[in-house]
């Protein structure tokens, strides 16, 4: 039975809720701390860990760049300004792809697995996965006793730690074993199994990632003990299992740390721990990012079914509050993959229980990486996205020799993909790897980042890496011969053929690239003057500017949409594609608008319609975005619905492309902040696409640029009220449904009106301004 809105009680908990184990991988439960991952299956006889580590990746270091590229560079560029299109592509696919021509995969520790004998009688079987606390629970009655698991991975302590309880003395006795599709050796002792392996071997290279696993039974009551690769703990009345997991891995230059040693000192540290305080640390850790935010985008729904039920029901009920919790899981997920000083999240996060997984679980930085790092600023979550500018800092050094040895240019330049050992080539082949802009993009939302936090000391580090990936396209930018733009050639629009027929993808000056380097050289021009660096760096800015300036423009075509490409080619190509690249003007980036760039905004908004709502997870998840920067909250939700199904949406929540990928998730979190809020113009739009499906609604704590921090609430569609909390002096434009007025410390402010519903003020330091509407 559904409950009324508003009840209290467990079925409004922010929880992920089933009434069976998981037999799938897709239905257990993630748990994770940004490094250490485990999949939950949460059975009763038997319960499965399976587990990962961030830095076990196949192969060791390599250099991919030593190759032919730099000599076949002329003739290529020659083949793709005469449209020998496939010409160019052979030419590519025998000189310029990377050494390995494959990036190397992303793989997991192992299993854990504890088998129980219990009560063949099992009752009230419950699991959960707790958004508030970050525990994944299973219980259950076996027997008359009630038994309770409990998993965290704790960032604090940097162990995963199992807790197993009963409500009957000496009722917990089990059998642990690990196992894993790696080569490796279990041993062990007294309380302890020691697992030693090495990652796999590929594309040429060996296993160079060596791990080492610890698990610890620490016992209340009864026996533990260790033989021949067992644990096995008997007549317990409680116990925490420690499991301590660590690599070789240093950076993607060097695998000489001992993985040992690593391992054995965060258990120790976590050892002396009770549970309840390494619970309360982990959860303290946690919560001080996830309760950030909250949102509430209405009641009623399905709220007391298991979450997979309410998945599939999803399209007839419309259950708010499903939505609501996909999305505080969505941030649940980036806080349990992404941490300071761990790797960014890889296409699957962290968790992964494959070896071969799809596409490697590797960094895709076509669209992949930076949508999962969409979110991180907007909802209040910037701690998260500093992995992502730690790659940066990597492909800035490893792009180098790429650049120098590929393209004989300065600078650095990132491909298509890339992987823990950074690598910066084309790789795979022409048709998808042939395109020079991954890490023009990456760099740009360095500084998208700075706008949100306005921290200029990290500007300060961002600064050469911007400049960098700027340089390198000053050195390769190239004449288009019919018109005398510059252009990128040999370039791509991502993965999309131009001309169906021939499966060619290869061109110069695609549409994206064009954003992507107008984006990338007005960063360089902005940081410069916020870090102090535009006197110093005159010339270089000169260059940048005067570079942008004759960037090919973006363009209408015949059928009125947007160009992907130079040429009006659109109605030649795959009109159902998954990628929608040129698309970037519009979302993340803020070339093309509504209020500034009308006939482009309306090209944008064809394109979108002839491609159709059809795509993979994280496309569905882009068109949210796209959609509610053109204010169109009903068609932004129509594909977050479409996205809601068992399709594209697994048990646990996993965004299915399909297989998993997390950008789904990622990308459809970043859709429903855009709804909400947007500050990509200069200014602060409420509400610029709320749905009709969500009349009534309050969100806390999100993030916009200029350093801001927002709540707002609204009613039947409309602003209720807002606040908004600064973390610098500045002017604030705030664009809202309603008129409204606002309020700082000593009163109502007056207001500069450029138009009735955008409400202009200056705003000081760390104040707090009420808008109400009048
Ligand atoms: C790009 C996409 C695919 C997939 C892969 C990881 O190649 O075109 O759909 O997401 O990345």
């Amino acid at each position: 039975m559904a409950p009324s809105p508003g009840t209290a009680g467990q079925e409004q908990r922010l929880r992920l809720f089933y009434d069976k184990p998981a037999e799938q991988w897709l239905e257990a439960l993630p748990v994770g701390n940004g490094r250490l991952g485990a999949m939950v299956f949460g059975g009763v006889r038997t319960e499965r860990l399976q587990l990962n580590e961030d830095t076990l990746w196949a192969g060791g270091p390599y250099d991919p760049a030593g190759t032919e590229a730099l000599h076949a560079l002329p003739r290529i560029r020659e083949l793709v300004f005469s449209g020998q299109w496939q010409q160019a592509q052979d030419l590519i696919d025998a000189r310029c792809l990377g050494n390995p021509v494959g990036e190397l995969m992303y793989q997991p520790v192992g299993d854990l697995r504890l088998g129980f004998a219990l009560h063949p009688a099992i009752t009230g079987y419950e699991r959960e996965l707790d958004l508030d606390q970050a525990v994944a629970r299973a219980s259950f009655t076996a027997g008359g006793v009630r038994h309770t698991r409990e998993v965290i991975a704790s960032a604090p302590d940097q162990v995963i730690a199992v807790r197993l309880t009963a409500d009957r003395p000496r009722a917990v006795s089990f059998r642990a074993r690990f196992d894993s599709p790696q080569r490796y050796e279990v041993t062990g002792s007294g309380t302890d199994l020691v697992v030693a392996g090495r990652s796999g071997d590929a594309e040429g290279i060996s296993g160079q990632v060596r791990f080492r696993t610890l698990v610890r039974a620490l016992n209340e009551g009864g026996t533990v003990g260790s033989h021949d690769g067992v644990l096995t703990v008997i007549g317990a009345d409680a116990v925490t299992l420690l499991v301590s997991t660590a690599t070789s891995y240093v950076d993607y230059r060097d695998v000489s740390a001992d993985p040992a040693a690593r391992a054995s000192h965060h258990l120790a540290t976590a050892a002396e721990l009770p549970w309840e305080t390494l619970l309360r640390r982990h959860r303290e850790d946690y919560q001080r990012l996830f309760h950030r935010v909250s949102i509430d985008l209405g009641g009623g729904g399905t709220a007391a079914l298991p979450t997979d039920q309410r998945v599939a029901r999803f399209r007839d009920d419309h259950d708010p509050q499903l939505a609501a919790l996909y999305y505080q899981y969505s941030r649940y997920l980036l806080i349990s993959c992404s941490r300071p000083g761990t790797q960014p999240a890889n296409l699957q996060g962290i968790w992964n229980d494959s070896m071969t997984p799809a596409w490697g679980s590797k960094y895709t930085i076509n669209i992949n990486t930076q949508m999962n790092y969409w979110p991180a600023d907007p909802t209040n979550l910037a701690e998260c996205f500093e992995p992502l500018c730690d790659l940066v800092a990597d492909l800035a050094e490893a792009g180098r020799r790429t650049a120098a040895a590929q393209y004989g240019a300065r600078g650095w330049v990132a491909h298509h993909n890339t992987d823990a050992w950074r690598g910066t080539s084309m790789v795979d082949s022409a048709l998808t790897g042939a395109w020079p802009s991954g890490g023009a993009w990456l760099s740009v939302m360095l500084w998208d980042h700075y706008l949100f936090t306005g921290d200029e000391e990290a500007l300060r580090r961002h600064y050469p890496l911007i400049k960098g990936a700027a340089r390198f396209f000053l050195d390769t930018l190239i004449e288009d011969p019919v018109h005398g733009w510059l252009v990128t050639n040999p370039s791509i629009s991502p993965e999309m053929p131009h001309h169906r027929e021939l499966n060619t993808t290869v061109c110069a000056g695609p549409t994206m690239d064009m954003q992507l380097l107008r984006d990338l050289f007005a960063a360089c021009t902005q940081a410069a003057a916020v870090v102090g660096r535009d006197r110093e760096d005159g010339g270089f800015l000169a260059e940048v500017s005067a570079a942008r300036a004759r960037l090919a423009p973006m363009q209408v075509g015949h059928l009125g949409q947007l160009q992907e490409w130079i040429e009006d080619w659109d109605a030649l190509a795959d009109m159902n594609h998954r990628h929608v690249s040129h698309l970037y003007g519009l979302h993340p980036g803020n070339q093309i608008t509504e209020r500034d760039t009308p006939e482009l905004c309306r090209a944008a908004r064809r394109t979108l319609e002839l491609r159709g709502d059809e795509g993979t997870g994280w496309s569905l998840a882009w068109k949210i975005n796209l959609w509610a920067r053109l204010a169109e909250g009903d068609r932004a939700y129509k594909l977050l619905a479409d996205q809601l199904t068992p399709r594209h949406t697994a048990p646990n929540l996993f965004d299915l492309h399909p297989p998993f990928q997390i950008d789904g998730n990622f990308g459809a979190l970043s859709g429903i902040t855009e709804m909400l809020l947007q500050s990509h113009t200069g200014e602060v739009h409420l509400l610029p696409a709320l749905p009709a499906r969500w009349p009534h609604g309050s969100v806390r704590g999100l993030r916009a640029r200029g350093g801001l921090e927002i709540d707002l609430s609204w009613h039947d569609g409309r602003l209720r009220e807002a606040t908004v909390r600064t973390s610098r002096p500045g002017e604030i434009r705030l664009r809202t449904t309603e008129p409204v007025t606002v309020h700082g410390p000593y009163g109502q402010l007056k207001l500069s009106r450029s138009e009735p519903r955008v409400a202009v003020f200056s705003a000081d330091r760390l104040v707090e301004y009420r808008i109400r509407c009048r």
